[in-house]
């Protein structure tokens, strides 16, 4: 059975009818229920026409408020009909009955309002919001734009720089900063008879706004120039933001219903292309990997109240930190009070730049920290229901941290690790509950990234998987759950192609070259400066211990060792493969690594060539789809999507491709086999090595996808 974690949450089941309305007097009450999130799918935009011919034939109701039930107002459009023909009537048609109504109608912003549901706004009359609402323009995460009057009626009513904010971010924002901006006129806790005061006011002074017939605002010189610079610097090549400026822009020399046709056809563009199927690949991907096939039915995720977290460095600090921002409270151990002591202020300092930025008050800094107990006595974790370990990666320290767990923490304590590379069974072994022990593997810094691989042991049990699955989500990580292997999902992957671009050093790359192939994909750097970032001797240091059982037929590049003994560590020393001047982390190259490039081949004897960009793309981007195809074959991975989301929430890897095993699909996996076959031929490396199942797939002309929905059929 698929136990679908993010449904753990309370779930209606949606009514027949999505749209009822009533009349409060002299006050026709629409309301859309259409959970969970009160999608504007057909039945919804059937029932709103229904409604508003309701309004118009009902004698004894002056005006209507328009509401949403439940937690939302109306997320926006059905996005499970993207791609299909579009059912009348379309959302510019309901909306446009609701501005050509006779009576005024007036929206209360009970919840979220965004895409399709904040233009449905625009065409009431009035607004008036909940305090908690928030409203937005999410629709370039999915490569459209707003596409029912978003563009062309949000700059009438709030101008043009709100509307090209949200629709170029598509980052919500709030009630309050919704009524500062002009998009809503009041703020009530009672939104819904606020709104209903207002549409007897309305229908009593017989007139009311209709936005579309506002005229288009005055925009600043050079305004529209200097907003698609700064959208190109940020965007890394995705196109929705720059179509949703081509929109706002055109739309204001043109009459509305011109506009609405600009904004149809630009739209149009959005959906069709490749980004949007990768976008929304992304998305229901991101939802998708909650879902866990093949849990026993009975399996409900442990109650987690307390948490625990082994260690306060930058890893332990950083989770102890996302339990308190989820208003969990957890003890945080230590060896010493002096590292107790620095690791806690650490946190507080965390928190004390994010207030300094605005993005929390000097009150929550301290409700926060109220979470954090600091201890260094073990003992004291008795009564908590989740330990997290997040110490030294050294397998004898686990191990001891484990053994004293085991015989401290209270039966059905869900014991995790936050190991990145070490076998999570062989932890779980000195236990005498290994279905209790679970990997938890957050991705630096844990505060900040999204990205949680939750790692299932041979024994973990199916209730502990949901327990991390679920303490994920309320930790508002995406959660993936992954097998046991060197490296995991993410990791895995990142060490054939962090090891193959060294291995082009040596055949005839700078490494500006590949970093810039890497960045102009869209990734957010390059696999080296991406290196210098994290610490140059983080690797060395392994490397060094792996020396001893280093086979001697895999070909081995000391280019980043001898970067490493030059004293260049990275960023933190000013320089490592690059150089960073001081307050930057634009990686400038360095003439002794260049040199040292040089030299490293020729003291191999290797007879250096130039490697176009595409060559170096596809090596390392094949690399990616040959590795993610044997983790599928191993069982590492349950479905392709997997891989994608660990990639996209990860690695920053461009969400508008959908993920490393999307793209593979999209851009043809013979092609790929074939330069990987050449490739093995060439060199014989391991990592070359075709993947069965890729040969598979190829041999039978499918793609990642159908074989992963044929699997889950
Ligand atoms: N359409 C269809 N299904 C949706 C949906 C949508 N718009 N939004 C959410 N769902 C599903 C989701 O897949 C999940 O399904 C369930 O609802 C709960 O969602 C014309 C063209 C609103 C902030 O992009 O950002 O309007 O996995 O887990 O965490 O201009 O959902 O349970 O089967 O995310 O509380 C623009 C997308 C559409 C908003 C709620 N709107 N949704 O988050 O719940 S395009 C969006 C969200 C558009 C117009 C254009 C979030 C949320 P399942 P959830 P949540």
């Amino acid at each position: 059975m698929t136990q679908n974690v993010a449904a753990q949450d309370a779930r209606t089941v949606p009514d027949s009818n999505p749209v009822s309305w009533q009349a409060q007097d002299d006050v026709l009450l629409i309301t859309i229920n259409n959970p969970p999130v009160n999608a504007l799918g057909h039945a919804v935009r059937v029932g709103l026409i229904a409604a508003i011919d309701a309004l118009e034939a009902n004698g004894s109701v002056v005006g209507a408020v328009l509401t949403g039930g439940g937690r939302a107002f109306v997320a926006g459009a059905d996005i499970t009909e993207f791609g299909k023909p579009i059912a009348e009537p379309g959302l510019n048609e309901v909306i446009d009955q609701i501005e050509g109504a006779s009576k005024p109608v007036v929206a209360a912003v009970n919840g979220f309002a965004l895409g399709g549901g904040l233009e449905l706004t625009l065409g009431c009359h009035a607004r008036i919001a909940h305090p908690k609402a928030k409203v937005g323009f999410p629709e370039v995460h999915l490569g459209v734009i707003p596409g029912a009057g978003g563009t062309q009626r949000m700059p009438r009513l709030a101008g043009v720089e709100i509307v090209v904010e949200l629709s170029t971010t598509g980052k919500p924002i709030s009630a309050a900063r919704a009524l500062s901006a002009g998009i809503v006129e009041a703020v009530d806790e009672d939104c819904v008879a606020a709104a209903v005061t207002r549409a007897r006011e309305l229908a009593a002074a017989g007139e009311w706004t209709r936005v579309g017939e506002l005229p288009s605002p005055s925009v600043p010189e050079g305004y529209f120039e200097a907003a698609e610079a700064a959208i190109v610097a940020r965007s890394r090549g995705q196109i929705s933001p720059l179509l949703s400026l081509e929109a706002v822009q055109g739309g204001l020399t043109l009459p509305f219903a011109e506009g609405l046709k600009l904004e149809r056809d630009i739209f149009m563009r959005g959906l069709t292309s490749d980004q949007s199927k990768g976008l929304i690949h992304a998305f229901f991907g991101e939802r998708e990997v909650a879902k866990i096939p093949g849990l026993a039915p009975a399996a409900k995720p442990r109650d987690v109240a307390r948490a625990a977290v082994i260690g306060a460095g930058t890893m332990g600090g950083g989770i102890a930190m996302c339990f308190a921002n989820a208003g969990i409270p957890v003890t945080v151990v230590e060896q010493t009070e002096e590292a107790l002591e620095r690791g806690l202020n650490l946190c507080r300092k965390n928190y004390e730049n994010s207030a300094k930025k605005g993005r929390m008050t000097e009150a929550n800094v301290e409700e926060r920290m109220a979470l954090l107990t600091g201890t260094t006595d073990m003992q004291t974790l008795a009564e908590v229901d989740l330990v997290i370990e997040a110490v030294f990666e050294n397998m004898g320290v686990k191990k001891d941290i484990f053994t004293r767990l085991d015989a401290i923490c209270k039966p059905g304590c869900v014991l995790a690790t936050n190991t990145s590379t070490l076998d999570i069974d062989e932890i779980a072994s000195v236990t005498d509950r290994p279905q209790d022990v679970v990997g938890m593997h957050f991705f630096s810094p844990a505060n900040v990234m999204r990205l949680l691989e939750n790692v299932r042991g041979a024994e973990t049990a199916d209730d502990v998987i949901l327990t991390a699955m679920l303490t994920g989500k309320r930790l508002g990580k995406v959660s993936v759950l992954v097998g046991v292997c060197d490296g995991f999902v993410g990791n895995r992957i990142l060490h054939q192609y962090l090891r193959w671009a060294s291995i082009l050093l040596e055949d005839g790359c700078m490494p500006e070259q590949i970093d810039r192939v890497w960045t102009e994909f869209g990734m957010p750097m390059g696999p080296f400066a991406m290196s210098d970032l994290a610490g140059l001797d983080v690797g060395y240091r392994i490397r060094q211990e792996q020396a001893a059982t280093r086979s001697g037929n895999e070909r081995y590049v000391e280019i980043g060792d001898r970067v490493v003994e030059m004293g260049r560590l990275g960023q933190k020393t000013g320089g490592g493969y690059f150089d960073y001047i001081e307050g930057s982390r634009k990686p400038i190259p360095n003439a002794a690594v260049t040199a040292l490039v040089l030299a490293e081949s020729a003291r191999k004897g290797i007879e250096r060539r130039d490697f176009s960009d595409e060559e170096i793309l596809n090596a390392l981007t094949d690399l990616m789809t040959n590795e993610g195809a044997k983790i599928l074959e191993e069982s590492i991975a349950m479905r392709p999507v997997d891989i994608d989301i660990t990639y996209i929430f990860g690695y920053g890897y461009p969400a508008f491709r959908g993920g490393p095993m999307f793209r593979a699909d999209a851009e043809g996996l013979a092609a790929s086999l074939e330069r990987i076959e050449a490739a093995y031929a060439r060199t014989g490396d391991h990592a070359w090595k075709p993947s069965a199942l890729l040969k598979q797939l190829v041999a039978e002309g499918q793609t990642f996808e159908q074989w992963s929905k044929a699997r889950a059929a």
